[in-house]
C-alpha cells in the first residue's frame, strides 16, 4: 500500500528542557519511531529568547507568556522533524492533552508529566505549522530526506 502524496505530512516535535534534564529524550523518540514515522531532523540545541518568542508568537498575549520563555529557553532542547501519513496530528494523540492531568495514561504527557509549564514535548497544531516551525528551528542543510531500503544490515 502507498500512500499518495498529498497525505505526507511534516511536523515539528520539541523535547523540551525538562525533557532532557529529566533523561526523557531516548524514551520519546523510540516512541514515533515505533509508531512508524521517519525522522527527518534531529539537534539539541540551545534556544535563543528571540526564536523561542518567534515559536510562540500566537500566545504573545498571554499572562504566562514570559514564563513559557523563561521555560523554553532554560535548558537545550531537542528539535526534532518528522514525516509520514497524518502524521501532524498522530502525534498530538501521541504527545496527549496541553494539561497532563487531562492527558490519558499511555500518551507522553500522561505517562511523564504534571504541569502545564512543564509538558515535556512541543508538536505542531497543523500541516501548515509543521512547516512554519520545521523552517523556524532548522537551517537548510540539517535536514535529510532518506528512504528506508531493505538491506540486510546485520550479516
Ligand atoms: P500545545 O499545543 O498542547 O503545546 O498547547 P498550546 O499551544 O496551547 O500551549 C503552548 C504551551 O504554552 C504549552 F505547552 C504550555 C504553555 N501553556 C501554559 O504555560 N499555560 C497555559 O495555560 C497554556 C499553555
Amino acid at each position: 500500500l502507498v500512500a499518495s502524496m498529498e497525505e505526507v505530512e511534516q511536523t515539528y516535535i520539541m523535547i523540551k528542557p525538562d525533557g532532557v534534564q529529566r533523561g526523557l529524550v531516548g524514551e520519546i523518540i523510540s516512541r514515533f519511531e515505533k509508531k512508524g514515522f521517519k525522522l527527518t531532523g534531529l539537534k539539541l540545541f540551545q534556544c535563543p529568547k528571540e526564536l523561542a518568542e518567534e515559536h510562540y508568537k500566537d500566545l504573545q498575549s498571554k499572562p504566562f507568556f514570559p514564563k513559557l520563555i523563561d521555560y523554553i529557553t532554560s535548558g537545550p532542547v531537542v528539535c526534532m522533524g518528522w514525516e509520514g501519513v497524518g502524521v501532524v496530528a498522530s502525534a498530538r494523540k501521541l504527545i496527549g492533552a496541553t494539561n497532563p492531568l487531562n492527558a490519558e495514561p499511555g500518551t507522553i504527557r500522561g505517562d511523564f508529566a504534571v504541569q502545564t509549564g512543564r509538558n515535556v514535548v512541543h508538536g505542531s497544531d497543523s500541516p501548515d505549522n509543521g512547516k512554519r516551525e520545521i523552517g523556524l528551528w532548522f537551517k537548510e542543510g540539517e535536514l535529510c530526506a532518506w528512504t528506508a531500503v531493505q538491506e540486510p544490515w546485520l550479516v
